[in-house]
């Protein structure tokens, strides 16, 4: 689905989106197979040595991967994780989990804690495949964010036919049991995703939750997400709230203010950040991420991607990393997949290795800018 979005200036740009949001298909990956076994990182609070990388977050000593010679090490020397969306069913190919194993730190399941992934008919909830990836990512010492909670595509039928009490109550029901599945384990989670309308109507999306549930529905998926589980950050996620003058991102930046004014839980922005040709890096990334930041919520960048390739691409990449990592708190990066043709939008290939396993130029960019962020 594509929509068309209206910049700041009036120039008409592509963007993905309309009532699915940025969806290509409501079909979630459900593909086959078992998580395999691999050599897990080095020890917890050692550093790596070599072949075998430092366990995230832990920095290494010169010449080794945890000095800073992968991209969880690189990011880990100034405080901040990063991360890949994984796939379950890519957990029995030894590339595909090598290459997680050794470059991040931090996992978002891309599909496997959807709705109709984990509670499939009401109240019954099906984790194994998240947790196939949770497993694997609690066992390597690697964060965890959860993605996601409250989202309009990807609804299961039982939940569709609901308004009114009973769908407040499944919704609280959701929230509650998904998060308690790993209470006390997921480092952030997407409370809610793309809530806000494309274009300059500042508006809200027209979704079952908006249309059945009324505006407080937010506030109440938040509060709700506290009780259950309240060491995870909560995050608002969003795609086209990178530019910090588009109307999309204003609606999203006073929801966040009014929020802190009146202590409705929520610590954290999701930036999405999928960008291409048709919607490039903001010349006010920065700004936009401090403007957030100064609400008193740390900012994330949770689905990066990057159409093209070369130095284009490198350099787009080089912008969105060295723009985070000059903001205290903007935490940490998740890039949306790990090579290039498993990405959602594998023919733009946006990501930062190839369908060999090779680093492209970004990879390098990208490692680089994380190297030369101001050490806290
Ligand atoms: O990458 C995901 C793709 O495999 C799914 O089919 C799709 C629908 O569930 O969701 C994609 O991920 C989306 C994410 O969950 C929310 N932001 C936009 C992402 C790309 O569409």
């Amino acid at each position: 689905m594509i929509d068309i979005a209206r910049p700041r200036g009036g120039d008409r740009r592509r963007r993905f989106g309309g009532r699915g949001g940025l969806v290509i298909g409501a079909v979630v990956v459900l593909a086959m197979g078992s998580a395999a076994v691999a050599a897990p990182a080095g020890a917890a609070g050692t550093p790596g040595t070599p072949g075998t990388p430092g366990t995230p977050g832990t920095p290494g000593t010169p010449g080794t991967p945890g000095a800073g010679s992968t991209l969880a090490a690189a990011a880990a020397l100034s405080g901040r994780y990063f991360g890949a969306a994984v796939a379950a069913g890519h957990l029995a190919e030894p590339a595909y989990v090598d290459t997680l194993n050794r470059e991040f730190g931090s996992v978002t399941p891309e599909n496997e804690m959807k709705w109709d992934a984990v509670e499939p008919a009401r109240d019954t909830f099906r984790f194994t495949r998240a947790d196939e990836i949770t497993d694997h990512a609690l066992a390597r010492g690697m964060k965890i964010r959860g993605h996601t909670l409250v989202w309009h595509p990807g609804l299961p039928g039982w939940l569709v036919g609901l308004s009114g009490t009973e769908l407040r109550n499944a919704v609280n029901n959701h929230i509650t049991k998904v998060m308690g599945h790993w209470r006390g384990r997921i480092h952030s989670w997407d409370v809610v995703n793309e809530a806000f309308q494309d274009g300059d109507s500042g508006a809200r999306r027209n979704t079952i939750f908006q249309n059945r549930l009324g505006e407080g529905y937010i506030e109440e998926a938040f509060r709700t997400a506290r009780a259950a589980d309240p060491d995870a950050r909560l995050c608002y996620n969003d795609y086209n709230i990178e530019d910090p003058d588009a109307a999309k991102t204003r609606a999203v930046y006073d929801m966040v203010r009014d929020f802190k004014e009146r202590g409705v839980p929520i610590d954290c922005v999701g930036l999405q950040s999928h960008f291409g040709g048709y919607f490039p890096v903001p010349a006010g990334f920065r700004r936009n991420i401090e403007m957030f930041a100064a609400l008193g919520v740390d900012v994330q960048i949770t689905e990066l991607d990057v159409e093209g390739s070369g130095a284009t691409q490198a350099a787009a990449y080089r912008e969105v990393v060295g723009a985070c990592v000059a903001v205290p708190r903007c935490t940490g990066i998740t890039v949306w997949g790990i090579p290039d043709h498993y990405s959602w939008r594998s023919s733009s290939t946006p990501l930062l290795f190839d369908r060999d396993y090779k680093k492209k130029q970004a990879y390098h960019a990208v490692l680089k800018a994380l190297r030369a962020a101001p050490r806290p």
